[in-house]
């Protein structure tokens, strides 16, 4: 069984908690305590050098070290229910969720967040390298993240799912993030009833318990 190394209060391996629980597949769990900076352990150097979670660790001890690299692995290993849509035009509405949501989205948090967060100081950025905050930077990232919510209400008006009528990983990740936009004390709920429908309907899946 695969060894999943997370952190219940992070955003990210939150990410690959509800994937794996989505897909069906049973895992291990190794807590690496964050807020303890344990990521940065010897331990856990030499199982995911980028010092972050989630990590997944398969039973021939291949170790993937990113949400990317746990989702490929999982669709492929069970294709059943599809994450990454089902038609060539489905799979491209998905990547490009997928990665808008990322860049646009779970950054402009994490930007906020890491540049202004007191516990966060000299950790701006996750990895095994020191970076300071910019204060810039965590104001910058509220304003994206306010032009994003405005952008996304916009889209979910005409569909149930982030990439159209079928549940996808863009809404795992869409999903995660904008439930993690409560540390920036920012409701993505208000002001657009069509998020607020469409967390509704995530929120009513077991695996958003997690
Ligand atoms: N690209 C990675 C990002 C993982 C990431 O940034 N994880 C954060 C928790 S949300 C982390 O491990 N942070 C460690 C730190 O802040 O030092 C993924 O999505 O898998």
């Amino acid at each position: 069984m695969p060894t999943l190394y997370d952190y219940t209060r992070a955003p990210s391996p939150r990410r690959a908690r509800i994937l794996l629980a989505e897909k069906g597949i049973a895992h291990n769990t190794v807590v690496i305590d964050l807020a303890a900076q344990e990521q940065l352990s010897d331990a856990f150097r030499a199982i995911n050098p980028a010092c972050t979670v989630p990590a997944l660790v398969l039973d021939d001890g291949a170790v993937l070290a990113d949400n990317a690299a746990i989702a490929a692995w999982a669709e492929a290993t069970r294709p059943e229910p599809p994450l990454f849509g089902t038609t060539p035009l489905e799979k491209a509405e998905v990547a490009s969720w997928n990665a808008r949501i990322e860049g646009e989205c779970f950054m402009a948090i994490a930007e906020a967040m890491r540049n202004s967060a007191p516990a966060m100081k000299d950790r701006a950025l996750p990895g095994p390298s020191n970076y300071a905050q910019i204060p810039e930077l965590a104001e910058r990232g509220r304003a994206r993240l306010l032009d994003f919510l405005a952008r996304f209400e916009a889209h979910m008006a005409s569909r149930p799912y982030v990439a159209g009528a079928f549940f996808s990983v863009a809404d795992i990740t869409a999903g995660v993030a904008l439930d993690f936009a409560r540390v920036l004390r920012i409701d993505p709920n208000e002001g657009h009833p069509h998020i607020a429908a469409w967390r509704a309907r995530l929120a009513q899946r077991p695996a958003f318990s997690l």
